[in-house]
């Protein structure tokens, strides 16, 4: 089949967080085109978490990130336009380094550009898996 040979990948996923604000951008990719995601992407070798949320954040926002937290697993396999993905999915939450910056699109290929939601009004559709963890409780504000 499709998947013969295939491996899960790790993925770490951003919820950054300005007062009651997270920051989502629309995707520009094959995978999800359109839907609303945090920023992330995937760990490379002899990362940590906390150095692969900052790095991610960095190259695709220009942010600088501090407090990084692991909040939650996920191990999320779905669908996308007939092909099978398997992510292990690390959801960190982070702070801005410095509150007064505004993130630029780095990666304009990528995403149309970032911006800060509501938790309780976060921009519709989500990314796949993501509102698979949202479904599941996912909330980054919670314990704060
Ligand atoms: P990279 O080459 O920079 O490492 O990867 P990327 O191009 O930035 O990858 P990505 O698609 O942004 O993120 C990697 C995977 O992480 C994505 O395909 C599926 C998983 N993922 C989730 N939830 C989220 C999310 O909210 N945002 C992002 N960016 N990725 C997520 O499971
Ligand atoms: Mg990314
Ligand atoms: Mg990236």
């Amino acid at each position: 089949g499709t998947t013969q040979g295939a491996v899960p990948k790790v993925a770490v996923v951003v919820s950054l967080l300005k007062g009651k604000t997270v920051m989502l951008g629309r995707r520009r990719s094959s995978l999800g085109d359109s839907t609303f995601s945090f920023p992330g992407g995937h760990l490379e070798f002899g990362e940590s978490f906390g150095e692969c949320a900052a790095r991610e954040v960095k190259e695709e926002t220009g942010l600088d990130i501090e407090k990084i937290e692991v909040l939650k697993v996920t191990n999320n396999i779905f669908e996308d336009k007939g092909k099978l993905y398997h992510y292990v999915g690390i959801y960190v939450r982070a702070m801005l380094a410095s509150p007064d910056q505004e993130p630029e699109n780095v990666e304009p290929d990528m995403c149309d550009g970032w911006g800060w939601y509501e938790w309780d009004n976060l921009p519709k559709p989500l990314f796949r898996p993501l509102q698979n963890a949202v479904d599941s409780g996912f909330n980054p504000f919670h314990a704060l």
